[in-house]
């Protein structure tokens, strides 16, 4: 498939998708979703990419939301679907079963802001802001920002944002725990790949059940989540590269992880 709204390449084991519609300030049209979910099948099916980087094209936004002259011509009975087509995009990020890290490089508003939020970490330039404006326009988050916010931030601080519309700033971003580390807009991919490269030196299927048992786990009571825990852990026993880890901590080297 060729893409006409996103770049992507794979560097050193990661992937690396930019949101590419500069003009229209990388906002989510119809064919960006497919697009991204190319993308996300390569990522989650081929081995050799252990993570995945997401981040906009240009200096001013990362992604400025779905895009408002599709949502114009959006008919009543056709809303339904618009949104679930989002909701199955972020689903599809978290369910990768590897990390995902959003470098978000300027605005994340609306639909954009949602993306980021399926993303396992969010990694902030300086100069990015995050919103949810949907109620400005009549509507409401469509692409799992109702949910996901509060999950992250907790209900109050999330209706805030809602009903305010105000932005949030990189540095309350990371305050409220929204981002994990704000960094100067030249060093975010840099950051970004770091922090990549720090995740896949451990063992794949570690990374993917640890993921399944918070992510999962959260949404449910903590004593079926603990049994849950359990059950994961007791599968990574069966591991070669748990053979592996601890060989390489008896013998004092560094693993050599092979994700079987
Ligand atoms: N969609 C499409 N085009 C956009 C979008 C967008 N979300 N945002 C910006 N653009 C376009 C503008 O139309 C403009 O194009 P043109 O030059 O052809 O007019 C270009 O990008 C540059 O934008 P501006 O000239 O407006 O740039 P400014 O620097 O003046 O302003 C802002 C930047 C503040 C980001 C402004 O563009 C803005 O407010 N954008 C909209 C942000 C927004 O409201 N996002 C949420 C969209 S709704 C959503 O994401 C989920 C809806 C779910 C609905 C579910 C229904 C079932």
């Amino acid at each position: 498939m060729g893409y006409n709204n996103i770049l992507y390449e794979v560097k050193e084991n990661v992937g690396l998708l930019t949101l590419n519609r500069p003009k229209a300030l990388n906002a989510l049209n119809d064919q960006t979703l497919d697009e991204i979910k190319d993308v996300l099948t390569k990522v989650k099916t081929e081995d050799g990419v252990r993570a995945i980087i997401l981040t906009g094209s240009g200096e001013k936004a990362f992604v400025a939301g779905a895009d408002i002259h599709e949502i114009e011509k959006i008919k009543l009975k056709e809303g339904f679907d618009f949104s679930r087509k989002g909701h199955q995009m972020n689903r599809d990020l978290e369910e990768l079963g590897k990390p995902s890290i959003a470098a978000v490089n300027g605005l994340a508003l609306g639909g954009g802001l949602e993306l980021a939020l399926s993303c396992t970490f969010r990694i902030l330039s300086e100069n990015a802001k995050l919103g949810l404006p949907e109620l400005g326009l009549g509507v409401i988050p469509g692409y799992g920002g109702t949910q996901r916010l509060a999950r992250i931030v907790g209900k109050s601080r999330a209706l805030w944002t809602m009903l305010t519309g105000d932005l949030i700033s990189a540095q309350e971003a990371l305050q409220m725990g929204l981002a994990n580390r704000v960094v100067r807009q030249e060093e975010l991919m840099d950051a970004s790949m770091k922090v990549a490269q720090k995740i896949i030196q451990k063992a794949p299927l570690a990374v993917k059940m640890a993921m399944t048992a918070v992510c999962h786990g959260i949404e449910t009571d903590l004593e079926t989540g603990l049994v849950f825990e359990a059950a994961l852990a007791n599968i990574l026993l069966g591991t070669q590269d748990k053979e592996e880890g601890i060989r390489a901590f008896m013998e004092k080297r560094k693993p050599n992880f092979t994700g079987s």
